[in-house]
């Protein structure tokens, strides 16, 4: 048993996300110890989702200011907490979500629940004596020593650009190395690549949210056309060539297509995409990524179908879930309810799992250990709106969970992750693990 931490402070405040956004920053002191937690704030978001409160006042930030989140730390969570002492991370997290009394965290808001939960992790780490992925494996009783494969989002579209690319996230999964630092250097080559690619097609090299690059391929505006993600591909596939890396052996790709952003029920009730300029079915985009993964290196697909279409899920499972890892994030939005649906009827094989989704440290923990426990995979995930808060970083370490999607090799807020896991891998030194490939079950 660790010893008990006693909270004698805890002060919120706002500051700003990497989209030019508010968002909640929590520091909680000790005696001589402080820690801090900023929560960060997703684009395509999960109905399900706990809830992000922002104060909707049009005259500050366009609506999205966090000040009463802000005030509900200071003024409800903190007195309950300040003076008390807390011997296990659940104890906190459980009397926070019970203060607050409802489904999705919207009294206090999931930024303010999540934010002071972060930083309690951070907190007990230190008085421990331990680092935060150390702290976290204690929690999660895990080893701590996986280094995760990164996925690694070098290509942005949907909500995260403008380019009019309807699949959100095209990434680069370096698996065949032996090391972290190895598998990072090689992506970080194929994104160099991938930009004088660009540059020979005359398309612009500027970044989207998550620092991939997302020029649009067509002139004009709207949807792109026939074929226009497949041109994504063989880019990326020669950029992998070209930085002198083997695609399908070193280096994969996984997409994360965001489908519930295209998607829409039609008149007889059914889930249509709005694909290429084509509707289609949920069996149809089903086909379509058979094809690729036939024709392509493709071994992850996220949000293939959207978050409310759970026959066509289970229908994708079927065919191609014993060939690739088929993510759910809209789907299961780090939710144990939803998880535990998703296991009882066999849809997807992998969650992905963001500690904003759900709004406490405790509840993301549960939603790994569900997940593994059903052997299904776990992502360790960023939003598109981030800071340069690298809990994710520790978290991913902390669980073992094996995988990291934290964008691309551009924007600090998406490289200070990578920085921290690569001073993690150093600290570990021969006791660090690098799953590779291992880590993709199918
Ligand atoms: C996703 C995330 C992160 P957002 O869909 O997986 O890449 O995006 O934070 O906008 O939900
Ligand atoms: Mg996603």
């Amino acid at each position: 048993m660790k010893n008990p931490i006693k909270i004698d402070h805890c002060i919120a405040s706002e500051v700003i996300d990497s989209r030019g956004f508010p968002t909640v920053e929590v520091t909680l002191h000790s005696q001589h110890y402080s820690a801090s937690a900023i929560v960060p704030s997703g684009a395509s978001t999960g109905e399900g989702e706990a809830l992000e409160l922002r104060d909707n006042d049009a005259k500050r930030y366009m609506g999205k200011g966090v000040l009463q989140a802000v005030s509900h730390v200071n003024k409800e969570i903190a007195p309950a907490i300040v003076g008390k002492e807390f011997v296990m991370q659940s104890i906190l997290d459980d009397l926070m979500i019970k203060l607050d009394g409802t489904e999705n965290k919207s009294k206090f808001g999931a930024n303010a629940i999540l934010a002071v939960s972060m930083a309690f992790s951070r907190l007990q780490a230190q008085i421990n004596g331990q680092k935060l992925y150390q702290g976290l494996a204690s929690q999660f009783s895990s080893q701590g020593i996986t280094l995760p494969v990164p996925m690694m989002n070098i290509f942005n579209g949907g909500k995260h650009a403008d380019n009019g690319i309807a699949i959100q996230e095209f990434m680069i999964i370096p698996s065949g190395f032996d090391r972290f630092s190895d598998a990072l250097r090689a992506g970080i080559e194929v994104f160099h690549h991938l930009k004088k690619i660009l540059h020979k097609k005359d398309l612009t090299t500027a970044v989207g949210d998550e620092g991939g690059f997302a020029p649009r391929l067509e002139p004009g505006v709207g949807e792109a056309g026939p074929g226009s993600h497949e041109r994504v591909i063989v880019m990326i596939l020669d950029a992998i060539m070209a930085a002198g890396y083997k695609a399908g052996s070193q280096i994969f790709l996984g997409l994360d297509c965001a489908s519930s952003e295209f998607s829409k029920k039609n008149s007889q009730g059914k889930v249509e995409y709005a694909f290429e300029g084509s509707q289609l079915s949920s069996d149809e985009m089903t086909a379509l990524y058979g094809k690729w993964i036939n024709n392509y290196p493709i071994i992850s697909i996220e949000d293939g179908l959207a978050e409310h279409d759970w026959d066509g899920w289970k229908a994708m499972t079927t065919k191609l879930g014993k060939q690739i890892q088929l993510v759910g994030d809209d789907l299961f939005v780090t939710n144990p309810q939803y998880i535990k649906k998703g296991i009882e009827m066999g849809v997807g094989n992998s969650v992905l799992i963001k500690l904003n989704q759900i709004g406490s440290v405790t509840e993301t923990l549960e939603a790994i250990r569900l997940a593994h426990h059903a052997n299904y995979t776990t992502v360790v995930s960023h939003r598109s709106g981030e800071t340069e808060d690298t809990f994710i970083a520790d978290l991913v370490v902390g669980s073992d969970a094996g995988q990291i999607k934290t964008g691309s090799a551009s924007r600090t807020d998406r490289v200070s992750k990578y920085n921290q896991l690569l001073r993690i891998e150093a600290a570990l030194g021969a006791k660090a693990q690098f799953k590779g490939k291992a880590a993709f079950k199918r």
